[in-house]
């Protein structure tokens, strides 16, 4: 079978979607940051909806970490398949929008250079949340971060997000060329305004005079992304290629939904994203915390209740009535309260939520959700215990998401087997797990007591520590099912 390449794109099978447009008269017009499975399945197949009308918008993709998605897609011309799964089957369509791949470590001069190109005028990222490298309790860049240390003492040769945005900026000023507009497309709260005030003090850090003219100067529009995008398999790689009929090193699988809301600030110009469905809005923030607080928060939830109980995917988690029941229940009662979204329906929202995490076609293992949990609790899980918390409500169900955390953190599923935590604090976790030596209250204390997660208004608030000693006795007592089943 021959590699799927410009080359072999008119010899696919006739089922198979192929770009609308010449690949060749397509510019460069976008960086992507982060160029894993999320920004493939999004962004690239909405600008490929609109590089017919407009070849100005191409992306150049760098990945920050490991050159795999590079080495991948590099022989195929930066093609890969994107296919849709649901219960009627797998529909294929190659994107074209990725132009070209490179990897940070091994390309940084190709990557400034685009980076600092008149043509470049947006720079989208998907680096995840720790990709920030800041405190996700306040939002702030973590200064004594070890990635932030190296990119201030060798600001040309940065290695993080924050330090290549701040070194191409420079680079473009003192060149005089305008600066780009920053999009974050990650699942950060606010995270146009997070997304500034990092890179702005980073800037700041490097010298005063950049820190204001990145604060003056560079925009930084919100955004939010709605996408279920599971990590690709080498089943996936096999089916997906007989498919297509051509090999496809690293194709994408997602679901139909897809949603893009974006705040319309792009001083040097943009794609006419609306035209492929993307909503075009003045202030983001209430479609970005509903999407957080209703399918992120429940998501994570679910893969931790879920996974403990020795459930693999989020389908098979959430075909369990109960678990099922529960999910809906939190959602009603704990958070839609907190919402404020103008013309939306939230229980239309709800049911079509649950819908999409029944998706059987999706192989979507819990155990990739239950990733970094340090990192997403406080906008996906805290935010909303804080709100229920100002308002004199009560919020037993999402505590019992956070108690599941704190379980799984601890690194034993109910059948007794090790679980392999992935998280930048895990080492942390693991520590306190043993030190506690099964003590339900001195491992709480411990977790309670980490502030980058907890901020220092959570661990004081006595009625929050009360639920979460309740739930994690009652986890360890009776397992993920029974305890959920009693608020379901
Ligand atoms: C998931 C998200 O892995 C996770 O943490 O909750 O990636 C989720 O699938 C997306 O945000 C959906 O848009």
């Amino acid at each position: 079978m021959s590699r799927l390449s410009n080359a072999t794109l008119g010899q696919l099978t006739p089922s198979t979607g192929v770009p609308a447009y010449q690949r060749g008269q397509v510019m460069p017009g976008i960086v992507h940051l982060g160029i894993g499975a999320f920004h493939r399945a999004h962004q690239a197949a909405c600008l490929d909806d609109l590089l017919g009308e407009d070849p100005a918008w191409g992306i150049v993709g760098v990945s920050i970490r490991s050159p795999a998605t590079r080495d991948a897609l590099a022989p195929q011309d930066g093609l890969f398949t994107l296919a849709v799964r649901d219960a009627s089957g797998t529909h294929c369509r190659v994107i074209g929008a990725d132009l070209s791949v490179l990897h940070l470590e091994e390309d940084r001069d190709e990557v400034l250079m685009h980076l600092t190109s008149l043509a470049t005028r947006i720079v989208t990222l998907t680096v995840t949340e720790k990709g920030y490298c800041h405190d996700p309790a306040t939002g702030q860049l973590d200064e004594s971060h070890p990635g932030v240390l190296h990119d201030l003492a060798n600001s040309g040769n940065p290695d993080t997000a924050p330090g290549l945005l701040v070194e191409a900026l420079h680079r473009r000023r003192e060149a005089g060329v305008a600066p780009f507009t920053i999009l974050s497309c990650d699942n950060l709260p606010a995270n146009g305004v997070t997304t500034a005030r990092i890179v702005s003090r980073f800037a700041q850090l490097r010298d005063p005079e950049l820190g204001r003219f990145v604060a003056e100067h560079v925009a930084f529009p919100s955004t939010m992304v709605d996408r279920i995008v599971p990590a690709t398999t080498d089943a996936d790689r096999a089916e997906i290629s007989g498919l297509i009929g051509a090999e496809d090193a690293w194709p994408v699988v997602t679901e139909p939904f897809s949603q893009w809301v974006i705040e319309d600030r792009f001083p040097s110009g943009r794609p006419a994203f609306e035209k492929a469905g993307v909503q075009m809005v003045d202030d983001v923030a209430p479609f970005e915390e509903m999407k957080l607080r209703m399918l992120n928060g429940p998501h994570s939830s679910l893969a931790y209740l879920g996974y403990l109980a020795g459930h693999q995917t989020v389908a098979e988690t959430v075909s369990i009535p109960e678990m099922r029941a529960f999910l809906s229940a939190m959602m009603t009662w704990e958070i839609m309260p907190t919402l404020d979204v103008p013309d939306m329906d939230l229980f239309a929202y709800r049911e079509d939520l649950l819908e999409r995490f029944l998706n059987p076609a999706l192989r979507h293992r819990t155990w990739q959700i239950a990733m970094d949990g340090s990192q997403k609790l406080p906008q996906r899980l805290l935010g909303t215990i804080r709100a229920r918390i100002a308002a004199g409500a009560s919020y037993d169900r999402l505590a019992l998401g956070v108690a599941a955390w704190m379980t799984y953190v601890a690194g034993t599923d109910e059948a007794g087997n090790p679980i392999d935590v992935r998280d930048p604090l895990a080492q942390r976790f693991a520590e306190m797990a043993a030190s506690a030596a099964g003590n339900v209250e001195t491992y709480l204390d411990a977790v309670l007591s980490v502030q980058e997660t907890f901020g220092t208004d959570l661990p004081a608030d006595k009625g929050f520590r009360a639920r979460l000693l309740d739930h994690l006795s009652s986890l360890r007592e009776y397992g993920a099912l029974a305890t959920l089943s009693k608020l379901a």
